[in-house]
């Protein structure tokens, strides 16, 4: 992997671990973290991993928004531009093959509860908070907040966030279905390798099929959504680890999922 200015990368196995590092802004999201981003996802795709986790560097916060310095004296091209970028390498994320764990270590506010968003599974510290503090900037949420958040918690409730732009507790974030699970700060790193270790050991081709499923049907009407099911769940006769899986379990061995 190459090395970048502000991420660490960790690979174990096929799980890869990708740790956003600007302690002096809270780990906050410029042009320059956001290429990074969309660089490492080029080298991530080109790998075996089977998931990926994000978090932020330091015990404080896993990304603090999008870097109020670089955004204070955009212009409306500008800050479309700006915005455009990160909605892009967040829907990059959201969309890769293999599942996205956000491990969210305190701070995700703005961009960075977006960037949470954009995963497919949340885990959270106990001093994880959460929020869409622009309208208290004079915008709105940029990176697809105004999207994700209605369809994770409902439309009720994404709109009490955002217009009212107050934080709210890891505790009330899991009430709500942000989160799936909220964890002491020491153990949230065990957790999410635990459970990225437990979605790699599966059919990669399956899992990748499920999230595709999920993903597109969500906005399918139901009949549509079920044929579309109907034919990704027929695609996956058509791979040895369909055969293999089905195999083991019918002679009470254990499969070692290839992959093809
Ligand atoms: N951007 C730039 N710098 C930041 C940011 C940020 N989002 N967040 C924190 N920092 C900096 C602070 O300025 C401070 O720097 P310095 O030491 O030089 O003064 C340093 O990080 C530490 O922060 P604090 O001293 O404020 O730490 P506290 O513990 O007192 O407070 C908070 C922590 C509550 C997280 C506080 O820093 C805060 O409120 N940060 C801003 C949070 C916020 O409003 N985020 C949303 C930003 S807007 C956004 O994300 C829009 C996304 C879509 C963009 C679309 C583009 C057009």
């Amino acid at each position: 992997m190459n090395m970048y200015e502000h991420l660490k990368i960790e690979e174990k196995g096929n799980i890869a671990i990708l740790t956003i590092s600007a302690p002096k802004s809270l780990n906050a999201l410029n042009t320059t973290i956001l290429n990074e981003i969309d660089e490492f996802l080029d080298e991530f795709e080109g790998g075996q991993f089977r998931c990926l986790i994000i978090t932020g560097d330091g015990e404080k916060s896993f990304v603090a928004g999008a870097d109020i310095s670089e955004m204070a004296t955009l212009g409306p091209q500008q800050g479309e531009t700006f915005g455009r970028k990160g909605a892009a390498v967040f829907r990059r994320i959201e969309t890769l093959p293999c599942p996205v764990i956000a491990a969210v270590n305190g701070f995700a506010l703005g961009g960075g509860c977006e960037l949470a968003m954009a995963c497919d599974i949340r885990l959270c510290s106990d001093n994880a908070r959460f929020g869409q503090p622009e309208v208290g900037l004079g915008i709105i949420p940029g990176f697809s907040g105004t999207v994700r958040l209605a369809r994770l918690v409902g439309i009720g409730m994404a709109k009490q966030l955002i217009y009212s732009g107050k934080n709210i507790k890891a505790d009330e974030a899991l009430r709500i279905g942000l989160v799936n699970e909220v964890l002491p700060q020491a153990e949230l790193m065990n957790r999410a390798i635990e459970l990225a270790g437990q979605i790699a050991a599966n059919a990669p081709l399956a899992v990748s099929a499920a999230k595709l499923c999920i993903n597109t049907e969500y906005d399918m009407p139901a009949e549509d959504a079920i044929a579309f099911e109907n034919r990704a769940f027929g695609l996956c006769f058509n791979t040895e680890d369909q055969k293999n899986g089905m195999q083991a379990f019918l002679t009470k061995g254990k499969c070692e999922f290839q992959g093809k």
